[in-house]
């Protein structure tokens, strides 16, 4: 009997042997990847509080998705928590597949408790690492985790002894849907309670003396190993170092770059990298930190947010002192603001026969000014500013703030487009027609980086009456889009890590103070520029961005700093379809959910 049944496993493993043998000699065929995503709520402990927390699978992070390029994936969500529910595949290009960008009453209705979803995304033309999140106002805090695209020839440098995903998070002990709700009612003074390092919040962090679990990297002397970064912060981008190692980063929102080595990484919201690190220090103990930037005074200031991992070496290296305590990195000041401007600015593409070439021109340039505005609680014409409970802050593009389409109106942004473009326009939502149009510029320009703006007041006031509305830009299929983000100084001095659903952009140049096309347009690099899904326009500062609106559908623009994007700091570029059935937005999947049923 016992003879028997291993004779029969080893067939099976001959099998399976075989199977991937034929599968190697074609260079391993696309695999059809499948998960199932469990949204339930969870009681979590940190720093002796209890709070219950909205998660995936049980788990925080969620579960990483690891798929070839190539690779098509079938996501199975189950809403089994009370809030309505999307999940965005960040940075995914998602070509012709809109439908599943998961941006709730853009692309779809979200999935409501207890009901289900299946998202499925093809994977193609990408590398690296990218992430998951819930686009659900605070909720992604804890519904987000890593999409790993692994290449399906070779990495264009000797391939790595591990791959290591590191997500850069944070610890709320405030209720994630209290935070969503006080953001909204314009209370925006909660902050989080710890940065996180795969969920784990580390040394620095203890509950009555008892210190907080780290993160523990165990490496081996001489190894390579990559780190796959992603920042899933709400408010904060990071400064990351480890003592005694040097990063050579490869790789930024899954698109290879020309490589370069620095002792610091600076990473947005929204924003990966990939790095690699070899194991060359003498063997012990090295901390591995994270560190929140955020703009000096006289911007409000948080407290300071750290969070620390350990890079171990393996026992029997030539670790000795096996109680010594790790070597701590000296870290950048906080608000060294060049530390990130300088990261940045180092990133370019590498020259690789069949990356996309930079278009030469622009079809379309916009200048878009991002600024704080205010409006009049409860309707009103007339109100006191600057800070006065009276108004309420908002983030505006262009003096305009975004503002989702309700949920009761029933049919999404990109149903109606479709159906616009059908000769089927329901009138329900008013269709696309009635949104409000970007503006290609500011009607009243100002001197944007003036100092004197920061502080609220008698400077500012004028500036800050504004409106809300559902703000569409239209863009023929194939247009070259050039964008200058041009950061203003108005009540606050944040850079903003701005974030295009469906496209990457090249980042053609940053720069300091208020952009000057005559000067500045000579600077842009359209050799060898990075491309990006999330662009950090540095503070009191500027960023120029060209991409080709070559994707139909609705697709979501906005910063990636959740209290900017939930007061408004957003647009929907709305992309038309192409002369082709191959470039024309195919029809939703049958299974897409309806609004009200
Ligand atoms: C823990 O909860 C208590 C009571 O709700 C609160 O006073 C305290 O600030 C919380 N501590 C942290 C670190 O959030
Ligand atoms: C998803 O919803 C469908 C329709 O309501 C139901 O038939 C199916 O069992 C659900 N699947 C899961 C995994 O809950
Ligand atoms: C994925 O690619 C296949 C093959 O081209 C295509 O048939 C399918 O519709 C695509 N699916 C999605 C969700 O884009
Ligand atoms: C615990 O945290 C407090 C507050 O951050 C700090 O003052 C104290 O030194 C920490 N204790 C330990 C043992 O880490
Ligand atoms: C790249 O980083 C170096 C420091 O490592 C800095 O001197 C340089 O200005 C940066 N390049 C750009 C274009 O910002
Ligand atoms: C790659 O591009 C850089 C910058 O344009 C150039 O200096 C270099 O010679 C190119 N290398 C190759 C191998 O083409
Ligand atoms: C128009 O679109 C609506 C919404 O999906 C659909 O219910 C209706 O049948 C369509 N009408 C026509 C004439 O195609
Ligand atoms: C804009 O403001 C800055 C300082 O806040 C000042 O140095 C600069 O001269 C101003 N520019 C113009 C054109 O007024
Ligand atoms: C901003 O928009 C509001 C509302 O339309 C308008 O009243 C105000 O003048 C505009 N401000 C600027 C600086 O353009
Ligand atoms: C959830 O979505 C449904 C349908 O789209 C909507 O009617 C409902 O108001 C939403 N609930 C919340 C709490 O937003
Ligand atoms: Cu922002």
């Amino acid at each position: 009997m016992a003879k028997f049944s291993m004779a029969a496993s080893n067939l099976c493993m001959a099998i399976v042997a075989l199977v991937a043998v034929a599968a190697a000699a074609v260079v391993e065929a696309a695999t059809a990847v499948e998960h199932t995503f469990v949204v339930s709520e969870m009681k979590m402990t940190h720093l002796c509080n209890e709070t219950l927390v909205t998660v995936v699978n049980g788990q925080l992070p969620g579960p990483a998705i690891e798929v070839t390029e190539g690779d098509s994936v079938s996501v199975h969500v189950v809403n089994k928590s009370p809030h309505n529910i999307t999940i965005h595949w960040h940075g995914l290009k998602q070509r012709l597949n809109c439908w599943a960008d998961g941006v709730p009453m853009v692309t779809q209705c979200p999935i409501r408790p207890a009901h289900n979803m299946t998202y499925r995304l093809n994977v193609t033309g990408q590398e690296g690492t990218l992430w998951w999140h819930a686009h659900v106002s605070g909720l992604r805090a804890s519904l987000h985790g890593a999409f790993i695209i692994r290449p399906r020839h070779a990495y264009p440098f000797p391939k790595p002894h591990k791959e290591i995903p590191i997500v850069i998070g944070e610890w709320w002990s405030l209720n994630l849907a209290q935070l969503a709700k006080n953001m909204e009612d314009g209370y925006y003074d909660d902050s989080s309670s710890a940065t996180t390092i795969n969920g784990k919040l580390g040394d620095l962090y203890n509950c009555s003396g008892v210190v907080e679990d780290g993160l523990v990297l165990d490496v081996e002397p001489g190894k390579t190993y990559m780190l796959r970064l992603l920042n899933a912060a709400l408010y904060s981008e990071y400064y990351v170092k480890i003592a005694g190692h040097e990063f050579t980063v490869v790789g930024a929102d899954a698109n290879y770059v020309r490589p370069f080595t620095t002792d610091v990484l600076a990473i947005g919201p929204g924003e990966t990298l990939d790095a690699l690190v070899v194991a060359s220090a003498t063997p012990g103990k090295y901390y591995m930190v994270a560190v929140g930037g955020q703009a000096p005074k006289p911007d409000i200031q948080i407290p300071e947010t750290r969070s620390r991992a350990t890079v171990r070496y393996a026992i029997g290296a030539g670790n000795g002192d096996e109680a010594a305590p790790p070597v701590v990195p000296e870290m950048p000041d906080q608000h060294d603001f060049m530390v990130s401007f300088n990261f940045h600015g180092n990133l370019s593409s590498p020259n690789r026969t069949g990356s996309p070439p930079v278009p030469a021109t622009a079809d379309e340039s916009l200048f878009v000014v991002l600024r704080m505005g205010s409006i009049c609680r409860g309707g009103r014409l007339s109100c006191k500013r600057s800070g006065s409970k009276e108004s309420i802050i908002v983030e505006t593009m262009n003096n305009v703030s975004f503002q989702l389409p309700a949920a009761a109106a029933a049919t999404p942004l990109l149903e109606e487009l479709y159906y616009d473009n059908r000769g089927n326009g329901t009138t329900v939502g008013g269709g696309l027609d009635e949104l409000y149009t970007l503006p290609d510029r500011p009607a009243k320009p100002f001197n944007y980086t003036d100092r004197a703006l920061i502080p609220w007041g008698p400077n500012e006031a004028w500036l800050e009456p504004t409106e809300k509305a559902t703000v569409a830009r239209r863009f023929r299929h194939g247009t070259v889009v050039d964008i200058v983000f041009q950061n203003a100084a108005m009540m606050d001095t944040d850079n903003h890590p701005m974030h295009l659903h469906g496209h990457d952009m090249f980042v053609l140049a940053q720069g300091h103070d208020n952009y000057d096309a005559v000067r500045d347009v000579a600077r842009y690099n359209v050799v060898d520029p990075p491309l990006k899904n999330t662009v950090l326009v540095p503070r009191l500062g500027w960023a120029a961005v060209r991409f080709v609106a070559d994707n139909p559908g609705v697709w979501y623009m906005h910063c990636h700093y959740e209290l900017h994007v939930s007061i408004g700091m957003a647009a929907v570029f709305v992309i038309e379809d192409g002369p082709t059935l191959e470039s024309a937005l195919p029809p939703p999947p049958l299974d897409f959910p309806k609004c009200n049923q």
